[in-house]
Formats: structure tokens, sequence, C-alpha cells
């Protein structure tokens, strides 16, 4: 039997690159690996909220490196992330919905910022990481999909689009850095109750709140638990394509609603 150092990697000397920490799943993946002894690199515009998560993670013994840009400039995303060494792990989880519309009525400024982010901020963060990644032979690259990458649903195309684009990229991604060593898993959600719904309704927090009516969704923990478990499974192993939902959900156009307990 091979002893558990050969089995699980040493996380004591390992990096994490998180987009999209300042909220939701990606705050609560920067705290879930650094809980686990990984040095964090956490990413996002909002630079007080950032400054907030290093003073937690720092506070808890842990080690946290702050960047704020917007994934959606490429020249942010090279002139940051360019001079980076060692990353171990690369969370790209920075994304949105914008507007719930049909087709004919959507904004298309939401479209822009939609495409803009899910897809090429994804590309770029990943055009400016994966080479380091190739030339040391390692790496994990864990994209934030959606269920909405394989069901498209009314009101939501460009989003259901762009989280198509990200599950085509993260199968094909997983063929070009497989000889190179460079593990790709995609974690695709169902409803998770973060400020995802805010965002989608510009703010509208009543409107948010109405697409957790009666269910009991999943929240960011949740996905940092099973962003956690991914990563922490033998080198031998990969977890290609994640889903995961509420008990109360079995698919986009399938929920059902009980009062709250
Ligand atoms: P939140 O709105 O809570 O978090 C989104 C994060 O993305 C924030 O940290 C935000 O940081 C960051 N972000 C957004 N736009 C940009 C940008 N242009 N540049 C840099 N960072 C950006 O939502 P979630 O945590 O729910 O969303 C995280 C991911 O999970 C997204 O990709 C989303 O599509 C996906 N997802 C969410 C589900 C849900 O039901 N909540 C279900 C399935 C997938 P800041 O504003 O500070 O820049
Ligand atoms: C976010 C969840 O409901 O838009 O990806 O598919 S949903």
């Amino acid at each position: 039997m091979p002893d558990q150092a050969d089995i699980y990697p040493t996380f004591m000397e390992k990096r994490a690159l998180i987009t999209g920490a300042t909220s939701g799943i990606g705050r609560a993946t920067a705290l879930r690996l650094a809980a686990l002894g990984y040095d964090i690199v956490a990413t996002g515009r909002r630079t007080e909220r950032l400054a907030a998560l290093r003073a937690q993670i720092e506070a808890a013994g842990g080690r946290c490196t702050i960047l704020a840009f917007d994934v959606r400039s490429e020249e942010e995303v090279r002139r940051l992330l360019g001079p980076l060494d060692g990353i171990d792990l690369l969370v790209n989880n920075a994304g949105l919905a914008a507007g719930l519309e049909h087709i004919d009525a959507g904004d298309t400024a939401d479209w822009d910022a939609m495409i803009d982010t899910n897809v090429k901020g994804l590309l770029y963060v990943t055009r400016t990481i994966a080479p380091k990644m190739v030339a040391a032979g390692r790496g994990h690259i864990v994209n934030i999909g959606s269920i909405a990458g394989t069901e498209p649903y009314e009101n939501g195309a460009v989003y259901c689009a762009s989280k198509h684009a990200v599950h085509a990229l993260s199968q094909a991604m997983r063929a070009d850095l497989l000889a190179a060593g460079v593990r790709v898993t995609e974690i695709r959600p169902g409803m998770v109750e973060t400020e995802f719904s805010q965002v989608r309704f510009h703010g509208d927090r009543e409107r948010a709140a109405r697409v957790y009516d009666g269910v009991e969704p999943l929240t960011g923990d949740d996905i940092a638990e099973a962003i956690a478990w991914v990563v922490q499974l033998p080198a031998r192993m990969n977890v290609n394509d994640l889903v995961l939902m509420p008990a109360q959900q079995a698919g986009a156009y399938y929920t059902v609603r009980k009062p709250r307990p």
C-alpha cells in the first residue's frame, strides 16, 4: 500500500488563484482552500471586500494576496496575473447573469457583460496561467459552469449560451492540457444563494429573494466543499464534470417549492 504522502498532494506548498473571490462561491472557496493550507491569490473588482477577505484569512493563520481588476480587461489580466508564479490551482469563478428577458427584449449591454466576463474573462485568465502549469507539468483548473451549460431556459438565452461555452471550453481544455498533466474540472451548480440573483436583477433584492421562495438553495460553502473535495483527490484521478443541485431541484425547469420550516 502506498502511504498517504504518495496519494495526497502536499497542501502546505500549494497556491490557488480564485477569480471572483469578493462574494458567494468564490469567497467561500478562498476561505475553504485557505483552511486546507493553500496560499491564496484572491481577485475581484471590489478592493474593500478583497482586503476584508485577506484580513480574515490572515487572522486564521493563512496566507492571501489580493489583486483587484476586471477580468474583462485582457491588459489588466496579463499585467496583474502575468508575474504570478507557482499557481497550482486556478478556480475560474468570476461570472454573472444580467437580466432575465426574452431574446427580442434583452439589453445588449447585459449580453456584453455576460459574454465578456463568463467567456472572454475566463479565457484571458486561463491563457495567462495555463502556460505556467504546462511548463511545470502539473496543475488543476476548476471552471465554474452551471446547469445552464447544458439546459437552456426561457429568458436566459445569453447566460445559458455563455455557460454552454464554459462547458465546451472545459471539455476542450481538458484534452488540450491532458499531455501536460494539468487536470481540468467543471463544477456545474444549480441554485446557489449568493449575490447572483441581486446582480441578475440589477440590485432588486426583493425580486432576487423570490428566486429562492420555498426552496432551500445550495450555499457558497456547499460549492466550496465540492471544490475542496475534487482538488484533494489523488493525482491519478480527475472529476471531469460535477453537477450539484438543491435537493428540491432536478433541473432548470424542475423545482419543488415548499414553505420554509
Ligand atoms: P456572486 O455575484 O455572489 O459572485 C460573483 C463574483 O464574480 C464576485 O466576486 C464578483 O466580484 C466577480 N465578478 C463578476 N464580474 C467580474 C468582473 N468583470 N471582473 C472580476 N470579477 C468579477 O455570484 P456567485 O458566487 O453565485 O457566482 C460565481 C460563479 O458561479 C459565476 O460564474 C456564476 O455564473 C456561477 N454560478 C452561480 C450559480 C448560482 O445560482 N448562484 C449557479 C451556477 C453557477 P466583483 O463584483 O467584486 O468584481
Ligand atoms: C446559475 C443558476 O438557475 O441560472 O447558473 O441555471 S441558473
